[in-house]
Order: C-alpha cells, then structure tokens, then sequence
C-alpha cells in the first residue's frame, strides 16, 4: 500500500512563523514520524508540498494506480480551489482532507471547504496528530 501526502501553499513555513497557531512542530518533522509509522506498519508513502495550485492538481492526477489513498492538506486552496475540487473529485482515489488547526473555529473564510464534499473525511485541529489520525485512517480505509 502506497499512501500519497500533499501540503498546500505555506506550510513549508511550519515551525519557523506562528508558533502560535501552527506549532513549533515542521514539516519535515511531520513527514520523518509519518515514516516511522508507514514503516511500522508496513506501508510506502510520498510526502510533498507545493505552493503551486497546478503541481498540486498535476500531482493528484497522477496519483490514479500509483497510490491507494491521499491525505491532503490543501492550506489556503483550501477555501478557494475549484481545480483541487475537480482533480479529487476525477481521480477515483480515495482522499482525506487534513488541517492542523480547527478551521471552522476561525474566521468566516475559513469554515467553508472547496474540497469536503469529494473527500471522504476531515480531520481538522489536532495540530500535527492531525496527519497521523490521517495516517490511520487511509489504513482503515483500505482494510475496510
Ligand atoms: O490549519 C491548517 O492546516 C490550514 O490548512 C493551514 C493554512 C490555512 O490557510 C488553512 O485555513 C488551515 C495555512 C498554512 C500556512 O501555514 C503557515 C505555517 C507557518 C507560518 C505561516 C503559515
């Protein structure tokens, strides 16, 4: 089983702006637990991140008979992207939406997701257990 990781725009700055909000926690301390668990587990995976809306839909276009499930955390596009939305929505591979933060307990802009309804969940505000709750959860889907 092949799980692919995708982080939207910013995130590449987690642990260095805004402790406050996003954790002292970085990313790549994120993708080298994430690695611990995956081989625990017995499982490959990806884990990239773009600030780019197209590399992003590029990369889950191509995640079709490569991969067995996404987790994304979209960040900004989020709230915005039709194009992450549409990408999802043709892949046919099952994806779980993630945030470090509880999006719907912030501003307005924020509670609405372009991408919920073609995911098949949402993990949102558990900081960076949010990605390995997600971890968990592509196993389970695939077992299930
Ligand atoms: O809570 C999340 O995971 C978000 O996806 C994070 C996005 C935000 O736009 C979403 O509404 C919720 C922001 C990612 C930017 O991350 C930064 C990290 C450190 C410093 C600055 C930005």
């Amino acid at each position: 089983m092949n799980i692919l990781f995708l982080n939207g725009p910013n995130l590449n700055l987690l642990g260095q702006r805004q402790p406050e909000i996003y954790g002292q926690t970085t990313l790549a301390d994120i993708e080298a637990k994430l690695r611990e668990l995956a081989a625990e587990a017995g499982v490959t995976m990806d884990f990239r991140q773009s600030n780019h809306e197209g590399e992003l839909v590029t990369w889950i276009q191509q995640a079709h008979g490569k991969f067995a499930v996404i987790v994304i955390n979209a960040a900004a596009y989020t709230h915005t992207s039709v194009a992450l939305r549409d990408a999802i929505s043709a892949v046919a591979v099952p994806t779980i939406e993630i945030h470090l933060s509880n999006i719907h307990a912030r501003e307005e802009f924020r509670h609405q997701s372009m991408i919920a309804a073609v995911c098949r969940g949402q993990i949102a505000g558990f900081g960076e257990q949010s990605y390995y709750l997600a971890f968990k959860a592509a196993l389970q889907l695939k077992s299930s």
